[in-house]
């Protein structure tokens, strides 16, 4: 079984002499002035929380937008700072932004081109070339300060997302002797939605700057290399996918991404997690009660109106259940200076005044949905706290609530409703699998949740839990290295 000290031997022995260097735009730690005090918080960001076991295991450099506001303020003369705070296990490298690029690299061109284009949930992208002139202003920032921090070392560069489309490109045109990989978390559409992006073909040649190309499912792999395939001149070899662009080759590959599952299931067993289950079943009115549970940045990809309408129908259609059952909606906001985001917040709000309006009775409502940004006890007291959890993405690269709320069901107890266009639907099949814009059926599989014998509950749990023990993050990362360097992969 893969685990951190497994991966950790794994980079000894192979990558011993290795710079490991992650750029991400989202940062694993964030400082923040809370008073006069400055507090450091992890982001809700599928991204950071899965790498962030993989760096403490490995060490290195992880370069990252500077985002807080105390961030400045910790870093010291090289922009630098050892983390997780109570360890110093690698080093984070913070990367200033000014507003105006923020606007146009991160909510501009990444949030409101290609984050809509990619996911097929009739969410129009805007394409504005100002925001593209950043966008590649920006990725040549990132560049510069990736070459900065390698020096002559030998390095292998993983660079995570789409903020990032031509970033290894920029390093690679100055330092080609860098091993450069990249990760795409989010899904990868078919040829022809990607085709009406104006600078397509920028993007895919920058891609191809690559050594290594991840997608979560085979499925994004093949989108796409048809997508290259057809507007770009490149070889393309659907044998071995792979792609031949001026000489330089680029392996495309599925990894779907994980959790460190271990981690995860053992907190979810500990004594303050316990302690603060009870102290959110007093706080938030949970006794007796059984628990639905939602969790989320509030982004309009995560299908949660449609949860709320199936909630709404559940109740319609089995009011034997008013009173009884409570839906809880942890919900982080995300990217609020987009007017999408601004839009999906009011729908979100006036729908569930509506829904507990009309079901309300006395102090017990339907619906409670909480905005924060929960910590991660609070979080995995809530996972364990729910009876059922609903994931109900309209189209999502791979999902991670899902496998958490499965790593922490240590006694096989909870069941996962999960949305069948989300890449953790093609290995978590003992879910209860649903499609989000089927309101009815949602609604219906929320009520086969509540009414599943305990026996069919701890089949389901403990055949997902067996998947996700052994997929989990660290045999991931192994997986990419080995693709990368080409070892043969010890299944472990
Ligand atoms: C992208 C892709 C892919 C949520 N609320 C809080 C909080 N979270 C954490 C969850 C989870 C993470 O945020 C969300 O991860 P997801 O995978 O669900 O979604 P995205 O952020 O959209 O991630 C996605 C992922 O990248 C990885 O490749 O799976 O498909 O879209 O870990 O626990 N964390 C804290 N407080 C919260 O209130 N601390």
């Amino acid at each position: 079984m893969w685990n951190r000290e497994g991966l950790k031997e794994f980079i000894k022995q192979k990558m011993a002499d290795y710079l490991f260097v992650i750029v991400s735009n989202r940062e694993p730690y964030v400082h923040t002035f809370q008073g006069e005090e400055i507090k450091c918080g992890m982001p809700a960001s599928g991204v950071t929380m899965a790498l962030d076991p993989v760096m403490q295991s490995c060490g290195g450099i992880w370069i990252a937008h500077g985002s807080g506001d105390a961030d400045k303020e910790v870093v010291d003369a090289h922009n630098h700072i050892q983390v997780p705070p109570e360890e110093s296990r690698y080093t984070l490298r913070r990367v200033w932004l000014t507003k105006e690029e923020e606007a146009g690299y991160y909510y501009g061109f990444s949030n409101e081109a290609l984050w809509p284009l990619c996911h097929v949930v009739y969410t129009r992208p805007t394409f504005k070339s100002a925001d593209w002139e950043t966008y590649k202003k920006v990725n040549e920032l990132f560049s510069r300060t990736v070459l900065e921090e390698i020096g002559d070392k030998k390095a292998f560069v993983f660079i995570q997302d789409y903020h990032f489309a031509l970033l290894s490109r920029l390093i690679r045109e100055k330092n080609p002797n860098c091993i450069l990989s990249q990760f795409w978390h989010i899904p990868w559409p078919n040829p022809e939605a990607f085709r009406i992006c104006p600078w397509k073909e920028e993007i895919l040649h920058g891609l191809l700057g690559n050594d290594l190309l991840g997608f979560h499912i085979r499925y994004h792999c093949m989108n796409f290399l048809e997508t290259v395939d057809r507007m770009i001149e490149a070889r393309t070899d659907y044998e071995k996918f792979e792609i031949i662009k001026g000489g330089k080759s680029t392996r495309v590959r599925p990894f779907p991404i994980s959790i460190d599952f271990d981690e995860a299931s053992s907190r979810g067993q500990s004594q303050e997690v316990e302690i603060e289950m009870r102290r959110l079943r007093k706080t938030l009115g949970l006794g007796g009660q059984i628990v639905g549970l939602g969790v989320d940045r509030i982004d309009y990809t995560k299908g949660i109106p449609e949860r709320f309408r199936a909630i709404d129908l559940f109740f319609e259609k089995y009011p034997q259940y008013k009173g009884k059952v409570k839906f809880i909606q942890a919900g982080p906001l995300s990217r609020i200076h987009i007017q999408q985001y601004k839009d999906l917040n009011e729908e979100l709000t006036r729908l569930m005044v509506e829904i507990n309006f009309k079901y309300e009775r006395g102090r017990w409502k339907p619906i409670q949905f909480h905005r924060s940004n929960f910590g991660k006890k609070e979080l995995m007291a809530l996972y364990r706290l729910a009876d059922f959890c609903v994931v109900s993405s309209l189209h999502d690269g791979m999902n991670l609530v899902a496998k958490e709320y499965v790593a922490s069901r240590a006694d096989n107890t909870g069941v996962l409703i999960l949305s069948q266009f989300t890449g953790a639907a093609r290995e978590l099949e003992s879910a209860l699998l649903v499609n989000p814009y089927d309101v009815d059926g949602l609604a219906e599989n929320i009520r086969l949740a509540i009414e599943m014998t305990e026996g069919e509950k701890q089949k389901r749990m403990s055949k997902m839990r067996e998947v996700v023990q052994k997929n989990n993050i660290y045999r991931w990362t192994g997986k990419v290295l080995s693709e990368l360097l080409r070892f043969e992969f010890p299944e472990g």
